[in-house]
């Protein structure tokens, strides 16, 4: 009992912050111990628990797309903000397919503990140990087990439950980790999902976690897309959720006077506007499967939009 309420030091943060900066990837070391990790998780779940589920805020702001375990290519994107001091927001799916999510993880965790009000991280479709433990030797869950134990990887799924879900920035754009759902027609219903939470099998939260836009490129296996692509269709491409189309989303802004939806969740070349310009993806993880730029979209005070690429 008394463990669980003992308070430590933020110096500790900062020099286990210092130790996993000098990360070396070629070098497999792991450069945090067990408890080392235990620390961070159980001092950065109160912090995660007392944000809402739908975030607010004001711009300036830097928006950071899918991360996949790439750690320091991460760090390399994170020092091309053009405004220091403006708050980072991320979009989720931190782990998974790369190598160092636990890195990636523990970094951003560290970031939270020590500046609550700098980073925000949302939760995406692959901070789920249903998810996850699919995934295979690339899982995170895997790496937590080989390098770590199998009790670090429940640890880490358990604080993935606090993890916000979605942001809203200036009032007018709606940030969250894949898109809308045909059971999504207020905003409001976002700020009831109470966490902690594990992320459901269908419905309105695994949606927001799964779905894509339709856009015209989009590839559909069964070849029935003239359905009623304006609307929502079943995502063939995941085999769960849908597409929605540019009607589903001009009706949903509207409806909760938004501008945008910016979202992760699918490859880009750092971004890809789509849905006349409405529709806003971020990705943040470079060569991911293809030769793509990591990309990070920097808001001003102004609401002037711009997108910084890193290699
Ligand atoms: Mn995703």
């Amino acid at each position: 009992m008394e463990e669980q309420n003992r308070v430590l030091p933020m110096k500790y943060f900062h020099s286990l912050q210092e130790k996993l900066l000098k990360f070396n990837p070629q070098t497999n070391e792991n450069y945090l111990c067990t408890g080392e990790i235990t620390d961070i998780i159980s001092t950065v779940i109160p912090i995660l628990e007392k944000e809402p589920t739908l975030l607010e805020l004001s711009p300036p702001v830097n928006i950071v797309g899918d991360v996949h375990g790439c750690f320091n290519e991460m760090i390399e994107l994170l020092k091309k903000t053009l405004i220091p001091n403006a708050p980072y927001l991320f979009l989720g799916d931190y782990i998974d397919r790369g190598k160092f999510g636990i890195e990636v993880m523990c970094l951003l965790y560290l970031f939270k503990i020590q500046f609550p009000n700098q980073f925000f991280l949302l939760r995406g479709n692959h901070e789920s140990f249903s998810v996850s433990s699919r995934m295979g030797i690339a899982s995170f869950h895997q790496q937590c087990v080989h390098r770590y134990s199998e009790i670090i990887s429940l640890h880490f799924f358990n604080s993935f439950n606090y993890l916000p879900i979605a942001c809203l920035v200036d009032h007018s754009m709606l940030c969250l980790h894949a898109g809308i759902s045909p059971d999504l027609k207020s905003i409001d219903q976002l700020k009831k999902i109470h966490r902690p939470i594990e992320i459901p099998e269908r419905g309105l939260l695994f949606d927001i976690l799964w779905s894509d836009p339709f856009i015209p490129q989009t590839k559909n296996t069964d070849n029935k897309i003239n359905v009623d692509y304006n609307g929502f269709i079943p995502n063939t491409n995941r085999q769960c959720s849908y597409f929605f189309g540019q009607r589903a989303l001009d009706t949903f802004l509207q409806q909760n006077q938004l501008k945008y939806l910016c979202r992760g969740h699918q490859v880009a070349d750092g971004f890809q506007l789509s849905m006349n310009n409405k529709c806003i993806t971020i990705f943040s993880c470079p060569g991911y499967g293809t030769n793509n730029r990591a990309g990070m979209l920097v808001i001003d005070k102004g609401f002037k939009c711009q997108f910084v690429y890193s290699k």
